[in-house]
C-alpha cells in the first residue's frame, strides 16, 4: 500500500512539473483583434485549466502525505507493542530468578538447624560453603537489581513514546477535522470543469456600439426583469441574478398572477428522483423542461439580497388546484444552511403549511441541520426541506400521487394544511419574484395591517 502511495506521489511530482510548464506559457505576440479576442479565451481557459490541475495536484498531494504519516504511526505502535511484549518476557525471568532466590534462602535457614552442624569441622565447610552461596546470591540479586533498573528505564521511554505518539495522533485527527473533505474539493472541481465547459462570457461582449448604449441588452437579474423587457410568453431565459457570479437557464411565468415569476421547484409526475444530496440540492439537479429543483445557490441569489413573494401552487390527484402565496421570501447563503430567513404575509387557499418551517435551516438525507434531536427528518420523511422537528409540508418527499397507507404518512409530497400528511399531492410548484414596487410594507405580523388600510 505504501508503494504504491510512493509511486503516486513521484506520478504526481511528474505531473507537476508538466503543469509548471504549460501554466507558465504566456499569451503569444499580438495579432488583429479578434485574433487577440480568441487567444485571450484560450489563454483564460487555459488558465482555469491549469487552477484545476493545480488543486487536483495538490489534494493527491496531501493524500500521499496523510497516507504515509499513518502508515509511519502504525509502524511505530508495532515497535513499541514488540517492546512491551519483550519487556513482559524479562519480567517473568526476573520473577522466576526471585523465587529461586527465596527457596535458596529458606534451604539455608533450615540447614543452620540441622543438628550435623554442630560438628566444628564440618559447621566451618558447611558455614564456608554457605557464605559463598550466599555471596553469589547477593551478586544474583544486585545483577536482578540493575537488571530492574534497565527495565524501568526501558518502560519510561516507551511511556514516553507512546505519549508522543498520542499527542501527533491527537494533532493530525485534529488537523484531519480541520481539513476540507475531499468531497467538499470533488464537488468544486465540479463546479470549476463546469464553468470551463461553459465558461462565462461578459455580457457586454460581442455587443455592437448601439446595443451597448441600450441597457435593455443586459442579461436579466431575473423573469420579472424579462418580463420588463417586453418578453411575454412562459418558457425558458437566461438570467443573472445582481449577485451571482454567473447566467443560468430559468423556467419563467409569465401568465400566473401578473407573470414574472422564476420557478425554483416544479413537480408533475414523479419523473425526476428528488431523494438526493446535499450538493444536488445546492447546484440543483432536473431538467427545466421537465422536472427540477432550481438549486439552494440560485435561490439564495434570486431571494438573498432582496425579499422577494413566493407562490406555492398544488394539485391533488382528482385535479383540485389550491395556493399558498407569501409576500415575502428569502433565503439565506450556504454559510446559513440555506436557511428560511424570511416568510410572511401568506394569503391562498391551500393553508399555510410553510410558517412552522420558518427560520430553519435546509436538511438533506446527507446533511442533517434540523431540530430533531435524535434522527434525521430528510431520511425519515424521504426528502429535503427546512425541516423543525419535523414537518408540516414536504414537498420533495416521494412522488406517490394520492392517498397513503398509514405507515407512509408524512412520507409524500405533502402539504398538511391542503390534503394532509398522509396524501401525496399530483403535482407542486414553487416560484419567486421580487417585491414590486408599490409593493406594501412588510409588517412583523405580516401584511394584515397594510391590508387594512
Ligand atoms: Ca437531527
Amino acid at each position: 500500500m505504501l508503494i504504491i502511495r510512493r509511486f503516486s506521489f513521484g506520478s504526481v511530482v511528474i505531473c507537476a512539473l508538466t503543469i509548471k510548464t504549460v501554466c507558465s506559457m504566456p499569451p503569444t505576440t499580438s495579432h488583429g483583434s479578434n485574433e487577440d479576442d480568441a487567444e485571450s479565451r484560450q489563454y483564460l481557459r487555459r488558465s482555469q485549466q491549469c487552477d484545476t490541475d493545480q488543486i487536483e495536484y495538490r489534494l493527491t498531494k496531501l493524500e500521499v502525505q496523510v497516507g504515509e504519516k499513518s502508515a509511519q504511526l502504525v509502524s511505530e505502535l508495532r515497535e513499541g507493542n514488540r517492546r512491551l511484549q519483550a519487556m513482559e518476557f524479562q519480567g517473568a525471568e526476573v520473577e522466576s530468578a526471585i523465587e529461586g532466590f527465596r527457596n535458596e534462602l529458606g534451604r539455608i535457614t533450615e540447614a543452620g538447624r540441622q543438628p550435623s552442624f554442630q560438628q566444628p569441622a564440618e559447621y566451618q565447610r558447611g558455614a564456608d560453603k554457605l557464605e559463598s552461596r550466599v555471596d553469589n546470591l547477593v551478586k544474583g540479586v544486585q545483577l536482578v537489581v540493575a537488571a530492574l533498573r534497565g527495565l524501568n528505564s526501558d518502560i519510561a521511554w516507551v511511556k514516553k513514546n507512546i505519549s508522543a505518539i498520542g499527542n501527533v495522533t491527537g494533532s493530525l485527527l485534529q488537523q484531519h477535522n480541520e481539513l476540507v473533505t475531499k468531497q467538499f474539493l470533488t464537488n468544486s472541481l465540479v463546479e470549476l470543469k463546469h464553468d470551463q465547459v461553459y465558461p462565462q462570457i461578459p455580457a457586454n461582449l460581442f455587443k455592437g456600439p448601439d446595443e451597448l448604449k441600450s441597457n435593455s441588452t443586459q442579461v436579466p437579474r431575473h423573469c420579472r426583469d424579462v418580463q420588463e423587457n417586453g418578453n411575454n410568453p412562459s418558457g425558458i431565459y437566461r438570467i443573472q441574478p445582481e449577485h451571482s457570479h454567473k447566467a443560468f437557464m430559468v423556467l419563467c411565468d409569465m401568465d400566473t398572477k401578473d407573470g414574472g415569476w422564476t420557478h425554483i421547484h416544479n413537480r408533475y409526475e414523479g419523473s425526476q428522483d428528488f431523494y438526493l444530496n446535499w450538493h444536488d440540492y445546492k447546484i440543483g439537479f432536473g431538467n427545466l423542461g421537465g422536472e427540477f429543483w432550481l438549486g439552494l445557490e440560485h435561490v439564495h441569489h434570486l431571494t438573498g439580497h432582496d425579499v422577494n413573494e413566493l407562490l406555492v401552487e398544488l394539485v391533488d390527484a382528482k385535479g383540485k388546484k389550491a395556493y399558498a402565496h407569501y409576500a415575502a421570501f428569502s433565503v439565506g447563503s450556504e454559510v446559513e444552511g440555506y436557511a428560511l430567513k424570511v416568510l410572511g404575509g401568506y394569503n391562498g387557499d391551500a393553508g399555510d403549511s410553510l410558517i412552522y418551517h420558518a427560520g430553519s435551516r435546509f436538511s438533506t438525507k446527507d446533511l442533517d441541520q434540523d431540530s430533531w434531536a435524535e434522527g434525521n427528518c430528510a431520511q425519515a420523511h424521504n426528502g429535503a426541506w427546512w425541516y423543525r422537528s419535523c414537518d408540516t409540508s414536504n414537498l420533495n418527499g416521494k412522488y406517490l400521487n394520492g392517498e397513503l397507507p398509514e405507515s407512509y404518512l408524512y412520507q409524500g409530497m405533502y402539504w398538511s394544511e391542503f390534503r394532509g400528511a398522509q396524501y401525496s399531492l399530483a403535482q407542486a410548484r414553487m416560484m419567486v419574484r421580487p417585491r414590486g414596487r408599490h409593493s406594501p410594507p412588510i409588517f412583523p405580523n405580516g401584511l394584515e395591517r397594510s391590508r387594512r388600510t
